[in-house]
């Protein structure tokens, strides 16, 4: 297939471009790099020595002998490089990474709301108006969160997407419906995915556009079976108090000895998944297309729930780190449960990779052989909301 793959130098962008080459899938990359500049703004790069793009495409055409193109360009601004290229390449799937991705990031000042309020909708908008304009059905397969609805249960799991409902008609009858999960974001970051998927269901329903949209819980790990091939394809991680996840966190934390930091009572539950199952997930949402016609189909794409607390105490367990409970500088429940449907990913085929079994390894191969590229004045959360 050809795919065309937006966001393709992030952190699962690029093990993503890596894996579906490898797969013998066609494969292009538009980014405007607007990641590595936000690492200047912060002053907080990669724990790992990621390298600039023309050096990682070179590494794999050494190893796989395959090409994979690469445009720079700003696919909220350019709107029309994005339409030529779709036209040009009449892409088969596209895959949607291309937004600012960090809550803390989005909510540091008004400036980094409407950032990425504007960034991330105007992406996504225009990537469906461009569909729509250059008369081509290809398949939009979109990385958003978890976090659309909002992290409680309410005594059942979470479905994939849309929540069957019963009304009570005029007449009295009962209806039953089936609507989107109520959305309940808890920064700007998380709000710019409920209203992705607003864009999705309208433009579904006007225009037939085939759209994926995959719910990711927090990804975790660093390298797939293709960034390992060479240290010039390594994978980012990242640490810092704004982009660095709760999980990477503390895996670094621990390497280098730093207390683990713990938001409050550590009680919010939040769901997981292991980047090379990210890669695979994405393959297999890619070769099941949803059918002509159907609804925009949301899949949860996480493996296991976990307390942080938990996790803390696994990582102070395996390492003898420290455990610091920290004042939460987010708005967000002390404690909540959390209980998650995933179960079209297992049907398809995907094997999950659990934390139980890959946590040491990730340790030793990234978060020890880096260490000394820490900063450590860049681990505190200063985001407060
Ligand atoms: P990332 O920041 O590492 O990658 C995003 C990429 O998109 C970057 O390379 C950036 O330069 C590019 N980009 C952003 N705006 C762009 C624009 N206007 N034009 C062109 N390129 C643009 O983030 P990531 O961790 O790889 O996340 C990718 C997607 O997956 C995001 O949409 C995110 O919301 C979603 N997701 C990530 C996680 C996670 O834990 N990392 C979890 C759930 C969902
Ligand atoms: N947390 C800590 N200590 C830390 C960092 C975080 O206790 O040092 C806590 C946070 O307060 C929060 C939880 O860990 O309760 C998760 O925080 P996070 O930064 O790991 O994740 P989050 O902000 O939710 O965002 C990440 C990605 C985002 C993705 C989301 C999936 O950055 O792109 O959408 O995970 S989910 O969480 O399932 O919505």
């Amino acid at each position: 297939m050809k795919v065309l793959v937006l966001g393709g130098d992030g952190f699962c962008g690029w093990p993503t471009a890596l894996h579906l080459s490898a797969q013998g899938h066609e494969v292009t990359i538009v980014d405007n790099l607007s990641r590595r500049n936000i690492e200047n703004e912060l002053e907080a790069g990669s724990l790992t020595p990621i390298q600039p793009m023309s050096a990682r495409l070179k590494a794999w055409r050494e190893h796989s002998g395959k090409e994979i193109v690469f445009e720079r360009f700003d696919l909220a601004e350019h709107y029309h490089r994005l339409l030529t290229k779709i036209v040009e390449l009449q892409p088969d799937a596209i895959v949607h990474f291309a937004e600012q991705r960090a809550a803390p990031y989005s909510m540091k000042s008004s400036w980094h709301k409407r950032y990425t309020v504007s960034n991330n909708l105007n992406t996504t908008n225009n990537l469906l108006a461009a569909i729509v304009e250059a008369g081509v059905s290809s398949h939009v397969v979109h990385l958003g969160t978890m976090g659309v609805y909002g992290y409680g249960s309410a005594g059942m799991r979470i479905p994939e997407g849309y929540l069957r409902v019963k009304l009570d008609a005029d007449d009295g009858e009962q209806i039953e419906q089936e609507i989107l999960y109520p959305a309940n974001p808890g920064s700007i970051y998380h709000l710019t995915k409920t209203q992705d998927q607003l864009l999705f269901a309208f433009y579904n329903k006007n225009d037939g556009i085939k759209v994926t949209d995959l719910h990711q819980g927090i990804v975790w790990g660093t390298q797939t079976r293709e960034t390992r091939l060479d240290p010039r394809l390594i994978n980012r991680f990242d640490y810092d108090g704004d982009y660095g996840t709760v999980l990477n966190r503390f895996l670094m934390q621990a390497a280098i000895g730093y207390p683990l930091t713990v938001h409050g009572s550590g009680g919010q539950t939040r769901a997981f998944i292991h980047i090379q199952d990210t890669v695979r997930c994405v393959q297999l949402a890619i070769e099941n297309p949803p059918q002509t016609g159907e609804r925009v189909r949301i899949l949860n794409q996480m493996t296991e729930t976990h307390r942080v607390i938990d996790l803390a105490r696994m990582l102070s367990d395996l390492t003898g780190a420290e455990i610091c409970h920290l004042e939460n500088p987010r708005k967000e429940a002390d404690e909540n449960d959390l209980h998650v449907a995933a179960d079209t990913f297992l049907s398809l085929g995907l094997k999950p990779i659990t934390l139980e079994v890959g946590l040491l390894d990730e340790v030793q191969e990234i978060a020890r052989k880096y260490a000394d590229r820490a900063d450590q004045s860049k681990i505190p959360c200063v985001s407060q909301w």
